[in-house]
This record gives structure tokens, C-alpha cells and sequence, in this order.
């Protein structure tokens, strides 16, 4: 039998974490064959609904699931984790500025990134969930001195699936024919969902696509897809960020495909002329547990722009929480 990996999980009481709690001990992420302890971590005041989770955990009888340990601090919660996926964050309260938002998460992401140094594995692989995920996963991986900036990344994949889902739609295919698309940028609504590059079936989709549609239909309802479900079901996404979550990480653990690319924001290091050190959504493929970024994708001048875009407003995040970046 295999040695168990220790997978640590935020805001595990939420909602996000009552979808990706069950697939991750089910097998979903990791493989069949591979044994987990889950190490939940919440806010003091959400210890007894955690408690409850726990029960429905051991409930299911997982043959994977070796240990549920439940935490309210995170220097125990992050004990020799191999994998941290890092969900809980600040909600926007009432009459919150956005820029309280970053502070407010800012301090929360600098203390959990000095203690995944201090404490996790020095392999600790890290998904950032929580919003502003970008910002927050730059904290934290700023504030890990002896871990490697390539340790931390953000979550774009769900973005990335919704962009592959909607183009599936117009082509009357399977999400599973799409290839190739790209998230590039902030997960929020100035990213850039890109279709120069993909594929419906093993064809370009690019020349079959009007431009109009293109600009005026699918970037924005891609970029404003949280909202719509928010509309609609009077809650955030949740089953559907567990999904982004899930791929993200089993994809970084075993590996994408040659034919294909996957999103994910990782921290740049000046590819395509976006500014190094920030968290930016890139097409990535991964190998042997490692990311790398695509290169060589030609980038026209109206995506260029886009990408400014949303760089700009990364840069202007980063600024915002300076103070708790250590030089
Ligand atoms: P919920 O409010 O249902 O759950 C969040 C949980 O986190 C709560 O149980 C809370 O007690 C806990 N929490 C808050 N601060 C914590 C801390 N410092 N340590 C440990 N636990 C803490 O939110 P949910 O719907 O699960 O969403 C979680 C986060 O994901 C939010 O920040 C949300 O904005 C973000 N999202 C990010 C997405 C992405 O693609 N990157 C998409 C979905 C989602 O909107």
C-alpha cells in the first residue's frame, strides 16, 4: 500500500469544500490506488459545522480516506502537507471597498504562506481558491521564503472550463473535443479567454468563429460567467469550482496531455511580456509535477490589449498590498 499524501484544506465547512471534499476522498484527484489524511482547517467559529462534514466523511466508508484531522489553526492544519488547496478567504461584507477585500485577505494569505513554509512539506504543492485568488496566492508565496514561487498557483482552470464548455456548446460537440483554449490573466472579469489557438475535433475553431460574436458574446459571458450563476441560483459557484479545482490539481500531479494545455496562474516569469512576479493565468502544460508555460503562441494586437488589461489590474492589486510583500 501506498504511503498517504497529506492534503490540507481551507474554508473546509463551505461550499466549495462540500463538493471537493467527497471527489478528493473518493479518488478523483490523486488516483485509486492512493490513500489520503485530510487535514481540514477552519475558523474557530466554523469548528462544530466542520465537525459535521467529518461525520458525513466517515460516513462514506472511503477505502482511500486513512485519517480526517480537523483544525483550527493553521501550523497544525499545515503539518506536513503535501498538497494545500487553500479555499477560505474573506467574503466582500457590507459597504466593503474592494481594496479592504485585498487587505483583509492579504493578512489572512501572508500568515498561511509563512506557515506552509514553516510547516508542510518542502514539496507542498499549492492551489489558491480563495478570492483575489492571484493576489492572495502571490502573498503567500512571497511570504514562503524557502519555498519555490513555482509552488504557488491560483485557480483559472474554472474559467478555463467555462471557456471550453461554451465554445463545446456552439459547436454542438463534447467539451472533451475542444482543445486549446487559454485563460490568460486575473480571475475576474478582465480576463482573457483566448480561442486563436483552439481546437473543435482537431480543427481550428478560430476561422469558423465570427469576430463580432467573438468580442460581444463569448469574452464577456465567459468573464461574467460567476455572476450569471450568482443571478440565477442566488449562490456563488460551488460544484462547478470544486470541478476546477479537482482538474487543477490531478492535472498538475499527473501530467496534461501533448495535444492540449490547461490554465492555470502561476507566477510569471516575463513570458509574453507579462510583467515578472505577478500571478498570472497563462496556458500551461504540466510534466512530472511541474508547470510550464506554453510558448511561442502568436498573440495578435486586440489580444495583446486584452492582456494589458488584465495585467494592469494585477499590477494595481499588487500595489494595494505591497506592505506584506517582503522584498
Ligand atoms: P463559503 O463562504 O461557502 O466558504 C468559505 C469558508 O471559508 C467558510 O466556511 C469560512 O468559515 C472559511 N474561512 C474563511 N476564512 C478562513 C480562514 N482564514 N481560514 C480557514 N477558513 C476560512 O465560500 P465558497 O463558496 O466555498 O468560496 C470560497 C472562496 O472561493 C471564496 O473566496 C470565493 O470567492 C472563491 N471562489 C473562487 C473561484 C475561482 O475560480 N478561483 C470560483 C469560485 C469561488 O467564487
Amino acid at each position: 500500500m501506498k504511503r498517504p499524501f497529506r492534503i490540507a484544506v481551507t474554508g473546509a465547512a463551505g461550499s466549495i469544500s462540500n463538493s471537493l471534499l467527497f471527489r478528493l476522498a473518493a479518488g478523483e484527484v490523486f488516483g485509486p490506488d492512493q490513500p489520503l489524511i485530510l487535514q481540514l482547517i477552519e475558523r474557530p467559529e466554523a469548528m462544530e459545522a466542520l465537525r459535521g462534514m467529518a461525520m458525513e466523511l466517515e460516513d462514506c466508508a472511503f477505502p482511500l480516506l486513512h485519517n480526517v484531522r480537523l483544525h483550527d489553526n493553521i501550523q497544525d492544519g499545515f503539518s506536513n502537507v503535501h498538497f494545500a488547496f487553500l479555499v477560505g478567504a474573506k467574503p466582500r461584507g457590507p459597504g466593503m471597498e474592494r481594496a479592504d477585500l485585498l487587505s483583509a485577505n492579504a493578512e489572512i494569505f501572508s500568515a498561511q504562506g509563512r506557515a506552509l513554509n514553516d510547516y508542510a512539506n518542502p514539496d507542498v504543492k499549492v492551489l489558491v481558491v480563495g478570492n483575489p485568488a492571484n493576489t492572495n496566492a502571490l502573498i503567500a508565496s512571497r511570504n514562503a521564503p524557502d519555498l519555490s514561487p513555482s509552488q504557488f498557483t491560483a485557480m483559472s482552470r474554472l474559467d478555463h472550463n467555462r471557456a471550453k464548455g461554451m465554445i463545446a456548446n456552439r459547436f454542438g460537440c463534447n467539451a472533451s473535443d475542444i482543445r486549446k483554449v487559454a485563460i490568460w490573466g486575473n480571475h475576474s472579469a478582465t480576463q482573457y479567454p483566448d480561442l486563436h489557438h483552439a481546437t473543435a475535433m482537431g480543427e481550428p475553431v478560430w476561422p469558423e468563429l465570427d469576430p463580432k460574436w467573438v468580442d460581444e458574446e463569448y469574452i464577456p459571458r465567459v468573464q461574467k460567467r460567476g455572476a450569471e450563476i450568482i443571478a440565477a441560483r442566488g449562490q456563488s459557484s460551488a460544484a462547478s469550482a470544486a470541478q476546477g479545482a479537482i482538474d487543477h490539481m490531478r492535472d498538475w500531479y499527473f501530467g496534461t496531455p501533448d495535444d492540449d494545455f490547461v490554465s492555470m496562474c502561476v507566477v510569471s516569469d516575463g513570458s509574453y511580456g507579462v510583467t515578472k512576479g505577478i500571478v498570472f493565468s497563462f496556458p500551461v502544460r504540466c510534466r512530472y509535477g511541474r508547470h510550464e508555460i506554453v510558448q511561442g503562441l502568436p498573440i495578435d494586437e486586440a489580444a495583446r490589449k486584452r492582456i494589458e488589461t488584465t495585467e494592469k489590474e494585477l499590477i494595481d492589486e499588487k500595489a494595494g498590498v505591497e506592505h506584506l510583500l517582503p522584498a
